[in-house]
């Protein structure tokens, strides 16, 4: 209205006459800084979804996918592929005999194993077998394919910051020229080198993406456990640990942190927020999740989204475990990440 009142006035036609010139007064904006994103939280049931997997192989081949993906959109992003502005959530599902042919990309990305035993996926020369509740590390710009020799469907929760490189203009994808990368490194080589607290002396980190390809949920789960006999949970976070890159301490991704956190049965958390966006996923157990003003009743494989700044609190009914991912890394980086408890 107040546009419309000074469009007869002096002012009106100022502002009219400069716009024309993709010119626009800072002082006509109000309220442009605050936390939070127009996005909104959301749940997927994996009992919903996954019907909807079978169903992807039954219609689309791994040769007309290249990667059989159903991506979780946040409701206000459709059309993106983005389940909040700074990440990429999707459930991946690949049958027996099939391969996902390799390629890179200038995104980073993670795999957490949901279900199914016998698949792998090979990043940068080194073939990774993968169970359920691991956490898989694919570096910007590394060559990855992945594939099945089991007998049964294998999924998994893809985890990328394409938002990212999407916002800079530096969204780069190379195909390899062939079906499968050349294998040259030993299987279980980074993690028996890089993940037992010692480093090459020799290695230099370029800082940014964990030499550690791999972390195996039966030793989260022992650190769990050990973290759980050693003291109290946090009010909010239960046990939590965060996955870390051994030659830095800090986070196994330039923009992405990722953690397990384990929830006692009985346990009702404090509300917590945070600037950082995150995807949690269910590995085990049920409870409820509340973000923002909704109330999710959470179990095995259920993945949902806790956009910025909006408050969330979890109950356990059952001993529960959440993997999830962030942009704090990202945030942290840039001087941005805050947060509250309570
Ligand atoms: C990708 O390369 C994979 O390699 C999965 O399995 C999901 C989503 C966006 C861009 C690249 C994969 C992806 C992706």
């Amino acid at each position: 209205m107040a546009v419309v009142s000074r469009a007869n006035s002096d002012y009106g036609r100022f502002v009219d006459e400069v716009k024309d010139m993709s010119l626009f007064p800072l002082w006509e904006r109000v309220g442009g800084l605050k936390p939070g994103t127009q996005c909104v939280p959301a749940h997927w049931s994996y009992a919903e979804v996954r019907p909807q997997l079978i169903r992807a192989c039954e219609m689309v081949t791994k040769k007309e996918a290249s990667r059989r993906v159903l991506c979780l959109e946040n409701p206000t992003l459709r059309g993106t592929t983005f389940i909040c502005d700074s990440l990429f959530a999707g459930l991946q599902i690949i049958l027996p005999g099939e391969v996902a042919p390799s390629h890179r990309h200038t995104p980073s990305a993670l795999r957490f194993i949901v279900e199914g035993e016998g698949a792998y996926t090979a990043v940068a020369g080194e073939k990774l077998p993968m169970r359920p509740g691991d956490f898989v590390v694919t570096p910007a710009w590394a060559w990855h394919d992945h594939g099945n020799h089991g007998t049964a469907p294998v999924v998994w929760l893809d985890g990328l910051d394409t938002p990212f490189a999407r916002f800079f203009g530096a969204a780069f994808y190379e195909p390899y020229p062939e079906e499968k990368q050349p294998l040259d490194r030993p299987e279980g080589e980074s993690i028996s080198v890089y993940g037992m607290s010692l480093i090459p002396d020799e290695f230099h980190s370029d800082g940014h993406s964990t030499p550690v390809l791999i972390y195996p949920y039966e030793r989260t789960r022992t650190a769990l456990d050990s973290l759980a006999r050693a003291g109290k949970p946090h009010p909010a976070h239960g046990f939590k640990l965060r996955y870390a890159n051994p030659a830095t301490g800090k986070h196994p991704f330039p923009t992405m942190a990722v953690s397990m956190q384990r929830l006692p049965p009985g346990f009702s958390g404090q509300t917590y927020r945070s600037t950082g966006s995150a995807v949690f996923a269910v590995h085990r157990g049920e409870g409820v999740a509340r973000v923002g003003e909704q109330e999710f009743g959470i179990g095995p494989h259920d993945v949902f989204v806790a956009p910025p700044w909006q408050p969330y609190c979890f109950a356990a009914t059952s001993e529960l475990e959440l993997f999830s991912y962030s942009d704090r890394a990202g945030q942290e980086a840039l001087g941005y990440f805050r947060e509250q408890v309570g």
